[in-house]
């Protein structure tokens, strides 16, 4: 039996570590996300399911990445990525859960050949798999884990070291396009920052990024690659004044340490460290650099965040006048993608203001990125800072074959196509999409402040219930309404109806053992009473 005989032998080398009772492996949102020590077995197990998709997809590139983001630096993870970049299929989150969890190398491999059966997959054709890891240092064993299952199963590979996340999404689409009408740059990490750079140059069109820009990069890889990506721009050309702060990537034991986007973003406030510079203008990435959050400090006001709701208005109210200006709004449908999270300010902003559609879908990049792939100008960001803007092959063509009626519209044209090769076509990029913020605010002459002022947040609040099982609630509409248990959404109901403007939902969370309440309302207080009122209705019906 092909590959069988290799698996078990390799296997051995790289057991799974079983779980308590009644527990499993999980393919979640994350991938699979957890302590490092229990990930040796589970990314050997996730090489065998790549090479089996790759075999399923003609032998395409698939992607591995290794990373947990902005937990804590003990954490590691391990995430599939699809060969336009886009992550894994659901369907097949299904499958890898079901590889990590054989528990014996004998089950494992018969599981394998199973999946292969069912697939029609033939094991003798090629397969390719490409991966990189952040610096968390518990990445080297899982990375050796890989690498043998896909020696095991005949699998070529390119090893591409340590990346941010949305470089290995753009190396696998790269990968996967090369020659063809569809290329997407150069395939390797140079590529990345030469495509980045010369749009950022292009899209910039002689306007000048003011002052200084801070950059905390909660000591992970985004510190080495953005200082990196710095070297390709021309100060000559485009002065481009950049702080890099932590990216102490020497000290793992740092990482996500009380810095990065995720920090910001939860604890509402500038990361301690380096001391907050009155009206600096800062960002914040998170561990793997696929979430970016801006923020300054005011003398008067205090700490102001920017958060992803913030990145999605600016950038749809930026290229919805491109749009216009261009000449194709009739052509081209743009519009705006949401969680329940969004504030509800700035829903009514893009709504009424900018007159945009704003769909609203479940959390989780794989629903939003989704959801814009049905515009073909879609800008999509969750809150915390995750988001990308994406554009179909028909608005790439527009922009770049439209006959321009005048120079303002070749300059929009121009404008449009640029950021088409600046922004992350695959996923969220806090790197790509610092620069487009950096490019909108040059043109539009802002500071953070006047982006600040484009609407006024309803005060929120999030908090997490501890619960004994969080399947028991069940979410609907975009998880804006629980149906399970029953009673409990009535009872929310109810609450909410008490509120200026309120609005609250409770979720499961997709990554830990608990439950997620949002409320907001007209004032800070009622945010903070409705919260605690739905909160305590989680507790009620999750203590049965
Ligand atoms: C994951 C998701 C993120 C989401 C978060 C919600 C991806 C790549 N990441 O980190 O988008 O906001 O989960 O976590 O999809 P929660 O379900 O625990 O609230
Ligand atoms: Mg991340």
């Amino acid at each position: 039996m092909a590959h069988n005989e290799q698996i078990i032998a390799a296997s051995k080398k790289h057991p799974i570590v079983p779980l308590d009772e009644g527990k499993a492996y999980k393919y979640g949102t994350a991938g699979f996300r957890m302590r490092a020590d229990f990930l040796e077995g589970v990314s050997f197990r996730v090489g065998l399911l790549s090479a089996l998709r790759s075999r399923k997809l003609n032998s395409q590139a698939i992607g591995v990445m290794i990373t947990a983001s902005h937990n804590p630096a003990a954490d590691n993870g391990i995430k599939i990525v699809d060969p336009m970049g886009e992550m894994l299929e659901q369907e097949w989150e299904a499958y890898s859960t079901k590889l990590v969890n054989c528990s014996t190398d004998q089950e494992l491999a018969d599981t394998y050949t199973a999946l292969a059966e069912q697939f029609k997959i033939d094991l003798s054709s090629p397969a390719k798999v490409v991966y990189g890891r952040d610096t968390r240092p518990s990445g080297h064993t899982l990375v050796g884990a890989l690498a043998d299952a896909l020696d095991a199963t005949g699998t070529k590979y390119v090893d591409y070291k340590i990346l941010t996340t949305p470089q290995l999404h753009y190396l696998v689409r790269c990968t996967n396009t090369e020659n063809t009408p569809l290329s997407y740059g150069e395939i390797s990490e140079a590529g990345y920052y030469k495509k980045l750079s010369e749009a950022f140059i292009r899209a910039l069109a002689g306007s000048k990024v003011q002052g200084t820009l801070t950059v905390d990069c909660a000591n992970g890889v985004g510190g080495p690659k953005l200082s990196e990506f710095l070297k390709y721009v021309p100060q000559d050309v485009c002065p481009f004044d950049v702080k890099v702060v932590n990216d102490a990537v020497h000290r793992p034991e740092v990482l996500n340490l009380d810095s990065g986007a995720d920090f910001v973003k939860t604890k509402q406030r500038a990361p301690p460290s380096p001391a907050p510079v009155l009206d600096a203008r800062c960002c914040s990435f998170d561990g793997d650099a696929d979430r970016l959050i801006y923020y300054y400090t005011d003398s008067k006001t205090g700490f102001f965040m920017l958060d992803g709701d913030r990145i999605a208005t600016l950038a749809a109210s930026f290229i919805g006048d491109l749009v216009r200006a261009a000449g194709l709004q009739e052509e081209l449908r743009t519009g705006v993608v949401q969680t329940a999270y969004a504030n509800g300010a700035s829903t009514q902003y893009i709504e009424e203001h900018l007159r945009l559609p704003v769909v609203c879908t479940s959390t989780g990049v794989k629903h939003l990125h989704h959801a814009a792939c049905n515009f073909d100008i879609g800008v999509y960001f969750e809150a915390n800072g995750h988001g990308t803007v994406v554009f179909s092959p028909d608005a790439l063509r527009a922009f770049k074959e439209k006959e321009p009626q005048s120079p303002a519209q070749k300059e929009a044209l121009d404008s449009l196509a640029a950021l088409g090769d600046l922004i992350n076509q695959t996923v969220g990029d806090a790197l790509s999409d610092m620069l487009m913020v950096e490019v909108i605010l040059a043109h539009k002459a802002w500071t953070l402040k006047e982006w600040s002022t484009t609407y006024s947040d309803l005060p929120n609040r999030l908090v997490r219930v501890e619960v004994g099982n969080k399947d028991l609630f069940q979410a609907t509409d975009a998880e804006r309404r629980l149906s399970h248990p029953p009673g409990a959404q009535d009872e929310i109901d109810e609450a909410v109806k008490k509120y200026t403007k309120g609005r609250s939902f409770a979720r499961a969370s997709g990554t830990e053992n608990a439950c997620r309440v949002y409320a907001e309302a007209a004032t800070r207080v009622e945010a903070d009473e409705l919260a605690n009122k739905v909160a305590a209705i989680v507790r009620n019906f999750g203590s049965v």
